[in-house]
């Protein structure tokens, strides 16, 4: 039989059969000593096949089928083993917040980068917007502004009131979508709010730190009413890369690898080189100062 992994906990990994039924499943051994680079040998979104006996309470994977694309990060920077978020994703959107608790431009950049990496197309959503006040607002326009002009659509929405949820239900629809973001950003509230017939467990914010509480603990495949599929993730600290060559570093930036034909030197890497279309850019206001301070410091780290 083949079915799709929606949840995996290591000891057990959640299949949806064909028929929409989830079947509680082992991993055959050998899928554990393959892949000892990734924590974890199956992925949220893979496609498998499952071998389940009759009167058995639950079936084995017995194959994984390639994978079309897939997302990845590591814990820090440090960390020696990467983590696939997830598989044969349509698109990936970052749950973004300004307010309780703020993203950074670091991470949201990060995780652009790792989309871009994985050609994985990727979109910002900025949550709880009920709780903005004006100098937020104005961040938001000054924000969106940036990422639009990087080509990003960035959407605005509240889990909590609801605005924006139905324009986001609509770019669902059929696709298999990725939330991802720091904890409680509102990533289970927004799933919530999307599709009420489901039940993420939703969590609260710590009252001293306005942090999140890590509430999802594994990441879960959803499916939505209008025959989307969500996946919801763990909220993490840091966008670890997986690494990259200095070299490749502006491929993942759109608005400046575009202009990497303009800069002097072919192999500019936008730094000290004269001539540089990049660093004009960022005096003309083409590309945004953020976003160049970004890759300088993944450059850096690379
Ligand atoms: N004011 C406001 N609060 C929100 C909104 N969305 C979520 N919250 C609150 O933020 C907290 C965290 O929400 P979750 O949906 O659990 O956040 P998460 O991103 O899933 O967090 P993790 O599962 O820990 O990664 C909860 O108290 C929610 O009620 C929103 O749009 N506005
Ligand atoms: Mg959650
Ligand atoms: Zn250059």
């Amino acid at each position: 039989m083949e079915g799709i992994v929606v949840k995996s906990t290591g000891s057990w990994t959640l299949v949806r059969l064909q028929d929409g039924t989830i079947l509680e499943c082992k991993l055959k051994g050998q899928f554990r000593m393959q892949n000892i680079k990734h924590t974890n040998p199956v992925a949220i979104g893979d496609r498998v096949q499952v071998e389940h006996l009759r009167g058995d309470s639950h079936g084995m994977v017995t194959q994984i089928r390639p994978r079309e694309n897939y997302i990845i990060r590591k814990a820090t920077k440090l960390s020696k083993v990467s983590h696939i978020i997830a598989a044969n994703l349509d698109h990936a959107y970052l749950i973004a917040t300004l307010a309780q608790p703020r993203t950074s431009n670091g991470f949201i950049d990060r995780f652009l980068v790792t989309a871009e990496a994985y050609f994985i197309p990727a979109s910002i959503i900025f949550n709880k917007l009920d709780i903005y006040d004006q100098e937020l607002l104005q961040s938001l326009d000054d924000l969106s502004a940036i990422y639009e002009n990087a080509g990003y659509q960035c959407y605005r929405t509240s889990a909590i009131k609801g605005d924006g949820v139905d324009q986001i239900r609509e770019l669902l629809r059929g696709k298999v979508s990725l939330f991802s973001g720091h904890s409680g950003a509102g990533k289970s509230a927004l799933i919530k709010a999307i599709d009420p017939a489901l039940n993420p467990r939703i969590g609260s914010l710590s009252e001293v730190h306005q942090k999140g509480m890590h509430t999802t603990t594994f990441a879960e495949m959803y499916e939505l009413a209008n025959k989307g599929f969500i996946v919801d993730t763990p909220g993490i600290k840091e966008f670890g890369l997986i690494d990259f060559e200095k070299a490749e570093i502006h491929r993942w930036f759109p608005e400046m690898d575009r202009l990497l034909p303009l800069c002097q030197y072919k192999n500019c890497t936008h730094t000290h080189e004269p001539e540089c279309a990049v660093k004009s850019g960022i005096e003309t206001g083409s590309v945004s100062a953020l976003r160049y301070n970004s890759y300088l410091s993944i450059l850096n780290d690379s």
